[in-house]
Parts: structure tokens; sequence; C-alpha cells
């Protein structure tokens, strides 16, 4: 206290002294003596704190204003546009290795990250800021503190987290609060990082830390993001519960009827979208936790805000975005074109300027970049960051839902050109976590680092956070299944797949109709057809959803395309899943290889008796 007493002018010392909690005064003393900030500034819950971080954000030109009020544009360095995964590490002692995870001896990262953020923040100012994870004062919330000085990045987090300076109050001593320490460091004329050779993001599992340095792109430094959900899968495999990269969202049913549904995807795999569908409603887009109580699923969003990819969001396929990113609610734009006030994007269906402002600074149309490659208007990975509470479509009452929403299915999906159905449902709980969950893969895309369009292995689409050993993570969701009475229905979607020339066999918004099957499935109201690799939808059903859902005819050509069985393709991917468990991931549950030496039978035989590629109306009749 008295070193916090030394460090902090006398109002911000006041809103340190009032949480009584020891252990969160000396993790601060100890940081701020580290960084040396010029000026530290504490915000508590109030509007006005809110405001000041708002402000700063525009006064240290992190950001810049638009012309619509309340609408802001910041960038990131031209070489920070994505999650940096190769220097992102767990931190683990000895330096464990992990397969598919990227650890570091913890004592020598601390020692390393520790030498980087030295005096760091000399000539800049602090941010201390308090938030939750998940509903405040339930049993999801989980508080947490994060230092940071980007006000950009303290602004984004007023935006998607809810506000928890009182509930560290509330909790005091009892608090198990997670830790993030951040800089930008060292910036250029623009504002963004500069000195990205240096660039780290380091997770500390032992002390539930993580410290992230010469960097601003979001899912580098939000702490209560990506950097947070390594921490929540670890404590979620340590107490039996899931913390998943999931949406959720209610699908609404005849008569009124409400299910809601989890589901994950890889990044820019059509996760958002899918929350996004007019008609339904979005209680989330990127994180849910889900706890069992009284033997069913219940699932909380852990945020309160959207980190939307902007690219493609045009007015006719995304009504609902589009509105909120035209009102004059609170929205930061990032790595987008701006001319005159105005943010632009690309595929946003209308003209875009030739020139103008975007993350490689002046923007002209042909501009190439040092690597000689041609800069596109805005990044592919520039994003809006906004409130859910401004969407016309949320379900309020589900996101502040203290013990969250009962969860009817669960939905896994990819990128795959050629080896899934657009939609199916697995047999039970075991065969939809091992044949879709865990053998989920999917064509790597632009929201990382690296080449695009790689087919990479990706189960429940959390491989890049993950943070505890695959064969644990596993065992813990084949085990959460039977902790339920009542289970929720797994289903994998592909909104992907293509025809042999390379065309799409689905459009964008064939997904709509896909939700509501799966609605219908859930509380059993329609029939399905048992293949090997699971249930799905019957001709009738779905030509009838299309004509209610989209309004659309749905020939049974085209059904027939989407919903072949596609047997060579489905036994080379089970060949691929099985090896990468067998071979690179330790501790397996031996019921993993069961349900695909099952799964291998099933198609066989099939094949035996129907050969290579199998018509649904063959099964169907069968
Ligand atoms: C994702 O890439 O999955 C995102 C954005 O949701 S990021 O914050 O970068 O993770
Ligand atoms: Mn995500």
């Amino acid at each position: 206290m008295e070193r916090l007493e030394k460090l902090l002018d006398k109002e911000q010392f006041e809103k340190i002294r009032a949480i009584d909690n020891p252990e969160l005064h000396e993790f601060l003393a100890d940081w701020i003596e580290w960084l040396e900030p010029d000026k530290v500034f504490v915000c508590t819950d109030s509007p006005e704190d809110e405001a000041y971080v708002r402000w700063k954000a525009l006064y240290y030109g992190e950001e810049k204003l638009l012309e619509t009020p309340n609408h802001t544009v910041h960038y990131d360095s031209y070489y920070d546009q994505a999650r940096d995964k190769a220097n992102t590490k767990l931190l683990v002692p000895g330096g464990k290795e992990i397969p598919f995870l990227n650890t570091k001896d913890r004592d020598e990262g601390l020692r390393e990250i520790r030498e980087l953020m030295r005096g760091i923040m000399k000539g800049k100012e602090l941010f201390v800021c308090f938030f939750v994870l998940g509903p405040r004062n339930s049993v999801f919330t989980i508080p947490a503190v994060q230092l940071t000085d980007s006000a950009y990045v303290a602004h984004s987090e007023f935006i998607l987290y809810r506000k928890g300076y009182e509930e560290f109050k509330r909790l005091g001593r009892g608090a198990r609060f997670f830790r993030f320490v951040h800089s930008a460091g060292e910036l250029d004329e623009r504002k963004t990082s500069k000195n990205l050779d240096k660039r780290r993001i380091y997770i500390d599992l032992v002390g539930e830390t993580v410290y992230s340095v010469n960097t601003q792109y979001g899912g580098n430094t939000i702490g209560l993001k990506k950097l947070a959900f390594r921490l929540t899968i670890q404590r979620a495999v340590r107490e039996g519960w899931l913390s998943e990269h999931m949406f959720l969202m209610r699908v609404n049913g005849p008569n009124g009827r409400k299910t809601y549904f989890t589901g994950a995807y890889p990044s820019m795999c059509g996760k958002t979208s899918t929350a996004m569908i007019s008609w339904e409603n979005i209680v989330g887009d990127d994180l849910t936790f889900i706890m069992p109580f009284n033997g069913v699923a219940r699932g909380a969003n852990v945020e309160k805000g959207v980190f939307g990819i902007i690219q493609g969001v045009n007015p006719e396929d995304d009504p609902i975005i589009w509105q909120v990113l035209h009102s004059p609610v609170e929205i930061i734009f990032s790595n987008v074109l701006v001319k005159d006030g105005k943010p632009y994007w690309n595929e946003m269906g209308m003209e875009i300027p030739e020139e103008g402002e975007n993350h490689s600074g002046k923007w002209w149309k042909g501009k190439k970049d040092k690597e000689g490659n041609e800069i596109p208007p805005s990044h592919k990975n520039a994003r809006f960051t906004v409130s859910l509470e401004h969407f016309p479509n949320v379900d309020m009452d589900a996101l502040e839902a203290p013990c969250g929403v009962e969860i009817g299915g669960m939905i896994f999906g990819g990128r795959d050109k050629d080896t899934w159905p657009p939609v199916r449902e697995a047999f039970d709980w075991k065969h939809g976590v091992v044949t879709m969950g865990a053998s989920l893969e999917s064509e790597t895309t632009a929201a990382t680092l690296g080449k695009e369009g790689v087919r990479a292995f990706n189960p429940m689409a959390i491989l890049d956070f993950m943070s505890v050993p695959l064969g644990e993570y596993i065992e813990n969701y084949l085990r959460f299944g039977e902790k339920l009475r009542k289970a929720p229905k797994i289903f994998a979607v592909n909104y992907f797949l293509r025809d042999e020339n390379g065309n799409w066999l689905n459009h964008k918004l064939d997904k709509a109709v896909w939700l509501k099957w799966m609605e219908l499935r859930v509380h059993g109201d329609v029939d399905a057809i048992e293949t090997p690799i699971g249930y799905i939808p019957k001709y009738e059903d779905l030509a009838r959803l299309f004509r209610e859902v989209l309004n659309k005819g749905y020939s049974r050509k085209d059904y027939e395309k989407q919903f072949t069985v596609r047997v060579p393709e489905l036994l080379a991917k089970i060949e691929r899943i099985e090896r990468i468990y067998r071979e690179q991931v330790r501790e397996v549950p031996e019921e993993l290889f069961e349900v695909l030496e099952e799964e291998k039978k099933r198609l066989l035989e099939a094949r035996t008796k129907y050969g290579d590629y199998i018509s649904p109306f063959v099964l169907e009749r069968k």
C-alpha cells in the first residue's frame, strides 16, 4: 500500500485503496514500478472514467474521429494485422513440450518479457482497468485486471466486456482474478507499434497472467479476449466445464419456441454471419462458457460486444451489421480505408474511393507494399468493435442471465471443399465430440499471419488457443456429456462445399435453413436419414424450409449433390485424423479411436453396398 501511495496521485490511489485485495495491490505496485509510466489512470465503472479513456485514445492519436458521431478509426502497423501465432507462447515450468502447443520455459519467458518491458512506459500513461468475463455476479464471472499503455486497447475492452471495478470491490480478497499486462511499445508517427521484431505474447499458465508487448492488433492485446481464453480453457478443464471458441445464439422455432445453439468455427468461416442471421437472435459471436447445472448444459457469452470482421459486410447479406455500422453508436473501425471521414472496406457492395488512408498509410489504388503485393483498400482482417446492445437482434435477457441459457444444440463448422455435407447431426454426444468437434479441419485464413488456404487440423476450432494437452481437453469434453441428463445435440456444418469444378454448392444464406432444421431436430419434430456419418435432413423437410425461410425453391438435384455421402473423402479424412491422434497427440482417450473405427466400418460397409458416392435418396430407401 505504501508503495502504491507513492506511485499514484491521491485520486487514483483512493480508487485502488477501495479494493480490499493485497495480492492485487502488490501486483500493481510491482508492475507500475517496473513499467515506469509517467502517469497512471485507474478506471472505475463510472461513465466519466470510461469517457476519459475514449478521449485519451483520440488525444494520443491511436484513434481518429470519423464523420458519424461516436465512430473512430484505429490503425495497427501494416505488419501487425493479425494474431501472431509464432510469438504467442505458453509459459510452462521446464518448458515441457506439448504437441500442438507453443510452449516456452516459464522462468526464461518471464525473464525475457520482463526485460522487454522494463521502463517501456516512460513518457506514457498507464491505464489500469477492471473487467469481468461472463455476466457479473454469476457462477460464470471471472474478474480480470488489465494494465495497458494503449488507450485503444482499454477503449476496446470497455466496448467488449462488462465493467469489473465494483466486482473487485465486492469480491475483495476472494477474487481469483486474471492479470494482463500490455504495452504497445515504442510508436511510430502513425501511432502504431514500431518494434515488431520484439513482439511477444507470453501466457503464464501458473500465475494466470498474460504479457503482451510491441503489438496493438486486438487479438494480440485485448487481454480479456484471446489472451484470457487460454487461461479459461485451463480452468475449465481443471474444473470440469467447457470454455469454447463458440457463438451463442437463439434460433426461433415454431410457436415462439426459443432454442439456443452454440457454434464453433475457425476464424473467417461464417461464425459471426451465422450468429447474425437477422430473424434469429444473437447472444454472442466468439466465446462461450458452458457449465452443467442440474443435468443440463447452460451457456453464457464471455463478452458483451463484437470484434467482427468487416470485409464482405454488405447491406444485402448482412443487413443488421450494416445498419449498426451506419448508426451513430460507439464503434471503432480498425484497418479500413478512410476518405473524407467515411470508412470503406473490401466487398462492401458499393463503389470504394481510389485513394484515402488505410492500414498502409496514405493509399491509392494500385499501391504496392515492400514485398511487391498490391495493397487492397482495407485489410482482409480489418474489424469493427461495437457493443451487442446496439444490435436490434440481440437477446438481451440471455446475454445478462446469471445462470446462462440452456443449450439445445452445439454446431461445429469448418472450411472444407470436398468432404462434409452442409449439415448433419451426430448419433450422440460421444459421436459428435469425436467425429465432428475433435475431427474438425479447416483451410487457413487471413485471421492469422501465414499462408492461406491450407487444410489444417483444428479441433473444436480452438487449436490456436489451446493451453492444455489436447488429450486432456478431449477427455474433459467426453466426461462433460456424462454429467448431463440431457446433453445438447451435436451438429456439423460446412458452408464451403464445392463440386468437382470448384463451384460453390451452396448460397451464403442457406445456413439459415440448416439452423431451422437443427432447431426442429433438437425437439424431435422432423425425421432424418441415417447415414454412416450421422443423420442428414430429408429432402421434403429442406424443400419446405427453403420455401418458408428464404422463399426459395430447392431442387432435388441440388439436394442430392450437396448431401451425397462422399465415401473416399470421408475415409481419407478419418485416416488423417486418426494418424494425428495416434502419432502426434499424447494420452488420447481410447474412446476416440473406437468411435473413429466404428465410423470407418460403417463407411466401408456402405461402400460395398452402394459405391463410393452415395445419394441421400438411396440411403432414405434402405
Ligand atoms: C478470431 O480470429 O478468432 C477472432 C479475432 O475472433 S481475434 O481477436 O484476433 O482472435
Ligand atoms: Mn474468434
